[in-house]
């Protein structure tokens, strides 16, 4: 056991690619005007911007976002030979491009290139009446994207080439307020070359390691490691699927994926009992509560907590700790048909970890899912 704490472990990054935190999420997807009315409705975000035909925009429409810090792009391709339905056809609906927020988009772009990084956009600098928005853009795991943004003083409501939302259906929010972390699921023996590509390409480091052992219930088993970047702003946990009595959580991703992606979102909330309380008022599926044996637990392996167990028992919120506090965290079904995506919400009171002390039941919860699908 490594006796650094986290903030000792993050200081140790290399700081060639200073990040501000998640700049946004975009999605590609079958029918953008119908994702987009999902999250507004069911997860409480409000609408900013938009870019389609309207707008001058031809081959696609994109769907802007927002809820506290956390920005979410829709974004469909308007014609079969679009690449945005392409992505589509392969994967279904799913996460394109994780976006960081950085100072100079110019400099992210030659600094990940120049240690490795492949292309996926060349810098540009967007202008319009607002000001500029400069952006760069490199490929991670399978067909996933980080892209730079640089916005130094752009005042318009999102960036060059979108115009304000003109809806007028707001639902109130869920109290949603920011990225935590985002989880890849990589194939068979990908996680260590992903891990070094973080490390090399990004100067990320390893804050984190799960192998097998410790996440193998009964049959779902899968190996893990968390990078983050230099501040803890940017923190990417990736997956790799293990060998167990039957198939990995992680493999029945990759195979109906058809690839490597974005498995789960983690945002966070301050206050888990209402934004938990108010998603299920808005019909968000989540995994099934553990039995009551884990919560009877509680108090000998967590201690004490601010909150009301009973309540979080009824909300089937879940409670781990480290030496440096507690977290409660939730996890939702899968967001679309097939079983890929999912998110989790997050309250952390001092712990930076990720609920290792949750892991059997998170994943007996999933595997009773994954059986339902037939795909155990
Ligand atoms: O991000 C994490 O590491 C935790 C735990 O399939 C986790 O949220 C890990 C793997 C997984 C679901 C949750
Ligand atoms: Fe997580």
């Amino acid at each position: 056991m490594s006796t650094l704490t986290f903030a000792e472990k993050i200081a140790q990054a290399e700081n060639f690619l200073p990040i501000n935190g998640t700049d946004y999420i975009e999605f590609y997807v079958g029918n953008a005007k119908q994702s987009a009315h999902f999250y507004k409705t069911a997860f409480g975000f409000q609408s900013v911007a938009y870019a389609g035909p309207e707008t001058g925009v031809r081959d696609r429409a994109s769907y802007v976002l927002q809820q506290g810090k956390i920005r979410l792009i829709l974004t469909t391709g308007l014609t079969s030979e679009s690449p945005i339905s392409e992505h589509v056809k392969k994967h279904g609906d799913g996460v394109k491009v994780l976006a960081l927020w950085v100072d100079d988009a110019y400099q992210a772009f030659e600094e990940t290139t120049k240690r490795g990084g492949k292309p996926y956009l060349e810098p540009v600098t967007l202008t319009d009446e607002h000001g500029e928005v400069k952006m760069s853009g490199i490929y991670t795991y399978g067909e996933t994207v980080h892209m730079f943004i640089e916005r130094k003083n752009y005042t318009g409501p999102f960036m060059p080439g979108y115009q304000k939302s003109e809806s007028t259906y707001q639902p109130e929010e869920t109290g949603l307020l920011y990225v935590d972390h985002c989880v890849g699921n990589v194939g068979w023996d990908r996680m260590i070359p992903t891990v070094e590509w973080y490390e090399k390409v990004m100067g990320f480091v390893n804050i984190l390691s799960f192998d097998d052992k410790q996440i193998n219930t009964e049959y779902s088993a899968l190996m893990s490691k968390v990078m983050s970047n230099g501040n803890g702003f940017a923190k990417f946990p990736i997956n790799e699927p293990a060998e167990g009595k039957k198939k990995s959580q992680v493999e029945e991703y990759l195979d109906f994926y058809e690839g490597e992606g974005v498995q789960h979102i983690a945002v966070a909330t301050k206050d888990i009992i209402h934004t938990v309380t108010e998603l299920k008022k808005r019909g968000v599926e989540f995994l099934s509560a553990p039995p009551e044996a884990y919560y009877n637990m509680v108090p000998e392996r967590v201690g004490h907590i601010d909150e009301d167990l009973k309540k979080l028992q009824d909300l089937g919120i879940l409670i781990d700790h480290d030496e440096e506090g507690y977290l409660l965290q939730i996890f939702t079904k899968p967001v679309e048909d097939r079983p890929t995506l999912f998110f989790e919400i997050i309250e952390r009171h001092g712990a930076q970890s990720f609920g290792a002390g949750n892991f059997k039941a998170l994943f007996e919860a999933l595997e009773r899912e994954q059986e339902k699908r037939g795909n155990l």
